[in-house]
């Protein structure tokens, strides 16, 4: 074995820069059957928000028809929307989380 085998080789390829995740919103759609303390109660389980930011999303969603919960990257975003929805499914109620991507 030469020397030369056990050199350190120079790396051919420089590593790749790691790109920013594409980031996905999280939407509450209003209906007019979910109560609205269910509401509040999903966002305080799946969400981890508080009463009062609970309250604040539901309200704009039942005033304006959708409210943003959160914004992540896109398997959480659609992990926590399908948890939600699926909640909401178990108990009767028609109330839906959707994704979209952030422009
Ligand atoms: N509109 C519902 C009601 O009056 C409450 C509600 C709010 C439902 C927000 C869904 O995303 C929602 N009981």
């Amino acid at each position: 074995m030469s020397d030369d085998d056990l050199a350190a080789k120079p790396k051919l390829k420089p590593k790749p820069k790691l790109e920013r995740p594409k980031l996905y919103k999280v939407i509450l759609v209003n209906d007019d059957y979910t109560p609205r303390d269910f509401v509040v109660m999903v966002l305080k389980s799946v969400f981890r928000m508080s009463e009062e930011a609970g309250y604040r999303v539901m309200m704009t969603a039942h005033k304006l028809g959708v409210s943003v919960v959160v914004v992540c990257v896109r398997d959480i975003a659609e992990t926590k929307a399908k948890e939600a929805t699926d909640l909401a499914k178990d108990a009767g109620f028609p109330l839906m989380f959707m994704t979209e991507p952030e422009e």
